[in-house]
């Protein structure tokens, strides 16, 4: 199976080759004529030689021009199609990742951080923690403004746009290894420090990681009962109705300092400005 790493380095190897292959032919044809059409050169035939001010005809019906064109249409259009096929792969690659392996990971990026669910419900920020030499499915999307999320080692970018979901993949290698998160869409003040990591851990480590991060069905039971508790305690504190009337009183008069500090605080941006 191709990795997205292996197709990204096979696109970059096939165009640097072939475009240092071409750079090769066109300045070295470019040399030879410099060479040979040198001034004061002995002239091998009249008919050759361009001269100044007429246009040169070709001397063989266009043969030259017509390889060159030729040549150039079929290496540009071979490249293009070759290329959108390999993008297209990437895209969806198909049978070539067995599903049952394969895992989910929802991914959104919301205030210059990264947060991440798991198929079970466990959630982390910042921190992907996923299996070793797996293939890993991800869906983006954004929560407040438009980010990129990338991984340049993995060769992964994908939009993270509020509203909208961007789904790509990636094949994890070794365990032990990480490698960087990082936000490829200028988002805000908070844009360069939008980093994270990629944890690369072995298959009993990630199961462990996700059970310790899933929501607990039996704690959440016991939270739901302090919950009940703790709404006794209000229904209690309800009861005892002149106390709320000076609780009121107190939270307008802070109501009140609050504002004037704001006013205070827009005064002093103006200042700044
Ligand atoms: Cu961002």
């Amino acid at each position: 199976m191709q990795t997205r790493v292996d197709v990204f380095e096979q696109i970059f190897l096939v165009f640097l080759g072939l475009g240092t292959l071409i750079g090769v032919v066109v300045v070295a044809y470019t040399l030879y004529n410099a060479y040979k059409y040198r001034d004061g050169a002995a002239k091998a035939s009249d008919e050759d030689t361009p001269v100044l001010g007429e246009l040169p005809t070709g001397g063989e019906g266009g043969k030259k021009l017509f390889l060159s064109f030729g040549l150039s249409a079929i290496v540009v259009i071979s490249l293009v199609i070759w290329t959108y096929g390999m993008l297209l792969y990437v895209e969806d690659p198909g049978d070539d990742i067995p599903e049952d392996d394969a895992i989910e990971i929802d991914v959104e990026g919301d205030g210059f951080a990264w947060h991440f669910e798991y198929e079970n419900g466990a959630e982390t920020t910042n921190t992907m923690t996923v299996p070793e030499d797996t293939p890993v499915w991800i869906n983006v999307t954004g929560g407040d403004v438009w980010h990129t999320f990338g991984i340049s080692d993995l060769r992964v970018k994908a939009d993270a746009i509020p509203g909208e979901t961007d789904e790509t993949w990636f094949m994890t290698e070794e365990a032990g290894e990480t490698h960087t998160i990082e936000c490829f869409e200028l988002c805000g003040d908070g844009h360069s420090a939008m980093d994270g990591t990629l944890d690369v851990v072995e298959e009993e480590e990630f199961e462990e990681f996700l059970e310790d991060e899933a929501p607990d069905d039996d704690e959440n039971g016991d939270d739901e009962e302090a919950e009940d508790e703790n709404g006794d305690d209000e229904a209690d504190d309800e009861e005892n109705g002149d106390d709320d009337e000076a609780d009121e009183n107190g939270d307008d008069e802070e109501d009140e300092e609050e504002e004037t500090d704001d006013e205070d605080d827009e005064e002093d941006d103006g200042g700044d400005d």
